[in-house]
C-alpha cells in the first residue's frame, strides 16, 4: 500500500518541517560522509533534493568488521524504503548520502558516528561506530510540502484536518496516480490514518498529532 505509506510520511514530514521552522537547527560537524558513486545510469536526471520522497534499497555494515546490520532487501518482505529526504527520517549521514542522486544510481558511502548513532550506538550498532551503506536509489517523487500541504488539505482553514478533508485529499491523489483500486482501499487508508494519528480521538487531526517521528529509525 504505497499510497498509504506515502501519506503517512507526508503527515510525519509536516511535523518535522514545522519543528525545524521553530528553530531546532541541526548542529554542524567537521566530519563528512564519504561518497563513492558505483553506478550511474546513462540518463541521470532528475537528481534528488531535500524534501523529495525517495524510494531506496540500502544495506548497512559496521566499518570495523564489515558485519551487515541492516538490509532493506530482507526486512519487511524486502520492500525498498520510502522516506522524505533531508528531514531526519533517517540518520543524518543517509540524508546527506542520498542527495543529488538520480534514479538507478548506486553509491557506497562511509558515515562517521557523529552522523550516525554517535557515542551511544543503537541496537546492533556499537558506540562510536563508523557505518558503511550500499545504496540504490529506485525512485524520486514529489515530496510533501509541509505547511503548504497541510493548508492545502485544510479546506476550511481551521488548522484541523477532518475526515472529509482527508478523504477529499485521498480522492484527488488516487485520481492523479490513475491506478485502478478497490473502493474499499480508500476507507481502509482513511481509518488507518485516523487510528495512527488522531491520538485524542476527537475525529480531527491537529498539526501536533502528526508528530509520530522516531528519532533513531533507520
Ligand atoms: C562485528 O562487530 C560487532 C560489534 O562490535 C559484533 O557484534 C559482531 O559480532 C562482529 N561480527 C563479526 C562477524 O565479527
Ligand atoms: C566514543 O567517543 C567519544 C569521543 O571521542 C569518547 O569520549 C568515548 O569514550 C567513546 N566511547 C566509547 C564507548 O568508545
Ligand atoms: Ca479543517
Ligand atoms: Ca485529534
Amino acid at each position: 500500500m504505497h499510497l498509504c505509506c506515502r501519506f503517512l510520511l507526508f503527515l510525519q514530514a509536516f511535523s518535522l518541517l514545522a519543528s525545524q521552522i521553530q528553530g531546532q537547527e541541526t548542529q554542524t560537524t567537521e566530519e563528512d560522509v564519504k561518497i563513492e558513486v558505483t553506478f550511474v545510469p546513462s540518463e541521470c536526471e532528475p537528481k534528488s533534493k531535500k524534501g523529495d520522497l525517495v524510494n531506496a534499497h540500502y544495506d548497512g555494515y559496521l566499518a570495523h568488521n564489515m558485519s551487515k546490520f541492516f538490509c532493506s532487501r530482507s526486512e519487511k518482505d524486502g520492500h525498498p524504503k520510502w522516506f522524505v529526504l533531508g528531514v531526519g527520517q533517517v540518520i543524518k549521514g543517509l540524508d546527506i548520502a542520498l542527495l543529488n542522486m538520480c534514479r538507478g544510481e548506486k553509491r557506497k558511502v562511509v558515515i562517521p558516528p557523529s552522523l550516525a548513532y554517535g557515542d551511544k550506538g543503537y541496537d546492533k550498532i556499537p558506540p562510536n561506530a563508523t557505518l558503511i551503506f550500499e545504496i540504490e536509489l529506485l525512485g524520486i517523487g514529489r515530496g510533501p510540502r509541509s505547511v503548504e500541504a497541510f493548508q492545502q488539505m485544510d479546506l476550511d482553514n481551521d488548522m484541523q484536518l477532518s475526515r472529509d478533508e482527508i478523504s477529499h485529499y485521498l480522492t484527488e491523489e488516487f485520481r492523479k496516480d490513475g491506478k485502478k483500486r478497490d473502493p474499499s482501499v480508500h476507507g481502509l487508508i482513511l481509518k488507518d490514518i485516523f487510528e495512527k494519528n488522531d491520538h485524542d480521538g476527537n475525529g480531527l487531526i491537529s498539526p501536533k498529532e502528526y508528530n509520530v517521528y522516531k528519532h533513531d529509525e533507520l
